[in-house]
């Protein structure tokens, strides 16, 4: 068959890429065309995402892919993280940059006004999404409560990359996994919340029946070449589309780590998971691209090394790579220190080695630490949580997962692989490194019909990439357990602090 190339614009917090994925009949093959960063601006105090940027970047990208690729491009699809949106009046005109979701409207403080009205398991047992403090509901009521709240000149609420595929091809649409981000969803009708949404006086006219992945959105227009080319309607949250990308075809019962800045960790369920032990720890259920659930946890990543690297970056005037960074920390004893990663004042960005000397002086640990050490306790402090994480998701399942695959760019990482192996003490599969891409890809063929279903697609994704296998070093097994209980009790004195 002549080769069909999908083009896939996957749009993370810190960067976008355009990836052409070719398909020659067996193999899906990954090709980066371009890259371009994806910062927030700040303005006035508060940081919004530049979609006008974003928009001629993505624009840039296409044009490039389609010098490349030309007449074998099939259709586009676009991805990006989630919760944040654009509001629209009714010609659709932009009212605002969309606040970023660390800026700090995004305040615990708020979540709690939401709870006092419409009660904290109340909505969780209709959304089941974890609580999060940038969640789209926390936010639209933050947005509500402005004295003069652009809800009252709205006239829609699309998510950033319905706005993306509106300004590429015209047609505004809700996708459905994108909305489920919002915590407005209902988890039993998998349709806007009107009771939740009235009672938060949040206007349901904003929001319209959400589309399917795999929905054809109409043709590209405003790219010189690509133009006619359909849109597709994508797993448009980046996590869907990498959890799509999961080569798990053993028929063995497997969970996942979708990784990069968060690291997402679950499984993928048909049925919703909401009872006391999933409220309690807060698990999300956001949505797969064939209409299951995402049953989940969301860790933090990445986001700290990123962080620590810009300190440095700052602090010296160049730039440190990470595999460099990465060896430096494998030189320094484990175990040295120990810190949190999910806790709350590392979730904004900046001084974050001074946020961590904090941590440590607060925890009654050392305050001294070299760049190797900082890097390290990062890095163990992220896959402890892993650790955590995958002991209550075998308590959620009743104990049935046998298998762990991790996707994302961070499986490019030896040393987060190492480590989440001897963390857990159970073999990873790892790959693809593409995995939003390759999900973006396989809904654009879903919608065009050259696959006829999502199980079709991981097989693809199997026959199309070389895994890589990562073992537990099973002579470590007991000092991971003693640095468990450390970190635990660490984690315990800084909450209490
Ligand atoms: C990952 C991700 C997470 C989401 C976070 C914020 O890129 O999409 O799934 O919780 O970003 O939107």
């Amino acid at each position: 068959m002549k080769a069909k190339t999908y083009l896939a614009v996957d749009i993370g917090a810190g960067s976008g890429r355009v990836i052409a994925l070719s398909y020659d009949g067996r193999r899906l093959n990954a090709e980066t065309v371009c890259r371009f960063p994806n910062a927030p601006v700040e303005l006035g105090g508060h940081i919004f995402w530049d979609i006008p940027r974003l928009v001629s970047d993505v624009r840039a990208g296409l044009a490039e892919a389609t010098a490349k690729y030309g007449g074998n491009v099939a259709s586009v699809g676009i991805d990006t993280w989630g919760v944040d949106y654009v509001l629209v009046d009714k010609a659709g005109r932009m009212l605002s940059l969309p606040y970023a979701y660390r800026d700090s409207r995004n305040s615990p403080d708020t979540m709690e006004k939401v709870f006092s009205i419409a009660g904290r398991r109340r909505l969780y047992d209709r959304t089941g999404i974890q609580f999060m403090p940038f969640n789209t509901v926390f936010q639209l009521y933050s947005e509500s409560r402005e004295p003069c709240s652009l809800i009252d000149f709205a006239d829609r609420l699309l998510f950033v990359p319905d706005y993306l595929n509106y300004a590429l091809c015209g047609a505004m649409e809700n996708e459905f996994t994108i909305s489920s981000t919002s915590q407005l969803v209902n988890a039993g009708t998998r349709d806007w919340d009107g009771e939740l949404l009235g009672v938060l006086g949040i206007p349901e006219r904003l929001f319209r029946k959400t589309v399917m992945p795999g929905t054809i959105l109409g043709p590209v227009r405003g790219v010189s070449g690509l133009e006619g080319v359909p849109v597709v309607a994508v797993g448009s949250h980046d996590t869907a589309s990498a959890v799509a990308s999961v080569p798990a075809v053993s028929g063995r019962s497997w969970g996942y780590i979708a990784t990069g800045t968060w690291a997402l960790m679950g499984v993928v369920a048909s049925h919703a998971v909401i009872n006391d032990l999933s409220y309690e720890l807060s698990y999300t259920h956001e949505a797969s691209v064939d209409g299951a659930f995402r049953f989940l946890k969301n860790c933090t990543g990445m986001w700290l090394v990123q962080q620590l690297r810009e300190d440095w970056r700052a602090q010296d005037g160049c730039d440190t790579g990470f595999e460099e960074l990465m060896r430096e920390a494998m030189r320094e004893k484990p175990f040295g220190f120990f810190i949190d990663p999910d806790f709350r004042e590392f979730q904004s960005p900046g001084d974050m080695s001074g946020k961590f000397m904090r941590y440590f002086g607060s925890t009654g640990q050392k305050t001294e630490a070299s760049r190797g050490q900082l890097f390290r306790a990062a890095m163990e402090g992220v896959v402890m949580r892993y650790r955590e994480v995958w002991s209550e998701l075998q308590q959620l399942t009743g104990g049935a997962l046998e298998s762990l695959n991790m996707i994302g760019g961070a499986t490019k990482d030896a040393m987060h692989c190492q480590l989440t192996a001897d963390a857990l003490g159970v073999e990873v599969e790892c790959g693809p490194v593409e995995g939003a891409a390759m999900g973006n890809a396989l809904a654009q063929m879903k919608g065009l019909g050259d696959i006829s279903d999502f199980g079709q697609g991981r097989n693809l994704v199997n026959e199309s990439i070389e895994k890589q296998y990562w073992r537990p070093d099973t002579q470590s097994s007991e000092k991971w357990d003693e640095a468990y209980s450390r970190w635990k009790e660490i984690r315990g004195s800084a909450a209490a602090s």
